[in-house]
């Protein structure tokens, strides 16, 4: 098999990137190691940075989102009991989506199908050979158990944190920066009705909460737990006992409960690798970077790397001119640090970290305090959190 560029993963990463380059009339095919049912039902983030949205808007995958996600003009941050609401549109004039990176997903997929993409699901042994030449090639077994070759001009490893493509660099080239945080995140979904209508990103002596949603009738949950916490440890009862403890307060504010219908722990982690290029092969998305969940700042990352992955592509089919995928690596980089300075700094400004003082315990809470009460400092939160704009390429 042939194809102009070979697509590990089919994350959003993998997936935005075939539908991008489909419509500058540039061929991909993308290798996926699940089957597709388990693709379409990962249950992981949920807040599209305006720039994403309107990334999914231009480009023809806005239909659903519009009519299924919820706009939210802010974000509600909660310590001492006390809600502190932060207005997006005021400060910055922009807005994010509530939108499960699932359902993203579900509506690409959809997208290339009718585009009449390729799309190899349990794609097993996936590995990716002759990077350093003009002449890359991937090779799997597909789920009849045959061997598959598919050469191609440039392999793109959107193949998530897990994924081979990221080893297949040269670790001596490689700059790996990690931070490993000392706690991870209990997340569930619930039939309830979201107790207000924005995000609460809650600060607790008992540790972070937060409260999110999916629809008007379900909602979205966090709890600070230990990072290798066992789910089995956490009954149904003990979930929402834990909630009401941390989430509610002298205000009032009464968190409805409903049956959980998904939980799971995911450990917290800041990582960078670069530079995301070597030869022909080209990272994006989780296989190049992870954040802390806590700026929503995961999938929007990805999002942008192949934004700029496929105009880099497209300039090298359409123009012969190489400069934008030799800039690609250190242009992704400056808007990758920039979510990490920020995810990382909402991660402390919110979490309980035991290794604390009580000094550094009480700043933390003027920070939060001068955070809510400083329209500078509030519209630093917002334009991060809404999503720098995208740089443009030379
Ligand atoms: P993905 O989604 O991990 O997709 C990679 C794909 O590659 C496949 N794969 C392979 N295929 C073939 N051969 C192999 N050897 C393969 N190895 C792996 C995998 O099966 C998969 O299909 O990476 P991608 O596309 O880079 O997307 C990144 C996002 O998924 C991730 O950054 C976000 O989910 C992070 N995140 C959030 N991001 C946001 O922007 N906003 C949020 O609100 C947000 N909340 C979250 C999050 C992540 C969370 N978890 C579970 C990590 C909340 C949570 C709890
Ligand atoms: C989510 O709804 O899953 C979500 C929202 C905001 C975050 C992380 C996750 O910061």
């Amino acid at each position: 098999m042939r194809t102009q560029v070979g697509i590990v993963g089919a994350g959003p990463a993998g997936l935005l990137l075939s539908h991008l380059l489909h419509l500058a009339g540039i061929d991909s095919v993308v290798l996926e190691a699940r089957d597709r049912p388990y693709v379409e039902g990962r249950i992981r983030a949920g807040v599209l940075e305006q720039g994403t949205v309107d990334v999914l808007n231009e480009t023809g995958l806005g239909g659903r989102m519009n009519r299924e996600g919820l706009l939210h003009h802010g974000t509600t941050l909660r310590f001492r009991g006390r809600n502190h609401h932060i207005d997006f549109v005021d400060l910055t004039g922009k807005a994010v989506m509530v939108y499960g990176q699932h359902e993203v997903v579900k509506d690409l997929i959809a997208q290339r199908l009718k585009d009449g993409g390729k799309i190899e699901f349990e794609a097993a042994e996936v590995a990716v050979h002759a990077i350093e030449s003009d002449t890359p090639y991937i090779t799997w077994r597909d789920k009849a158990g045959q061997d598959q070759r598919l050469d191609c001009d440039f392999i793109a490893g959107c193949d998530g944190f897990h994924g081979i493509c990221r080893p297949a660099i040269p670790t001596s080239i490689q700059q790996v920066y990690e931070r490993v945080y000392p706690f991870g995140w209990l997340g569930i979904l619930a039939k309830s009705k979201p107790v207000q209508e924005e995000l609460i990103y809650n600060h607790h002596p008992r540790g972070f909460a937060l409260f999110s949603m999916r629809s008007p009738e379900i909602t979205r949950l966090y709890l600070q737990c230990d990072p290798d916490e066992d789910i089995a440890n956490w009954p149904d009862d003990r979930i929402w006992e834990e909630l009401h403890r941390r989430l509610e307060g002298e205000d009032g504010l009464k968190l409805p409960e409903g049956e959980i219908f998904q939980k799971g722990v995911t450990p917290m982690r800041s990582f960078v690798s670069g530079p995301m290029r070597h030869g022909r092969l080209f990272l994006a998305g989780d296989a190049a970077h992870i954040v802390p969940p806590t700026g929503a700042k995961g999938m929007n990352l990805a999002v942008a790397d192949v934004r700029y992955l496929s105009r880099a592509l497209e300039s090298f089919y359409g123009k012969n001119d190489s400069a934008r995928l030799a800039g690609y690596s250190d242009l992704c980089m400056r808007r990758i640090w920039k979510a990490q300075r920020f995810s990382w700094w909402m991660t402390s400004l919110l979490h309980k970290f035991d290794e604390r003082s009580s000094f550094e315990n009480e700043v933390q809470l003027a920070e939060l305090d001068y955070v809510v009460s400083s329209r500078a400092a509030m519209t630093s939160l917002a334009e991060n959190y809404v999503g720098l704009p995208f740089e443009e390429q030379k």
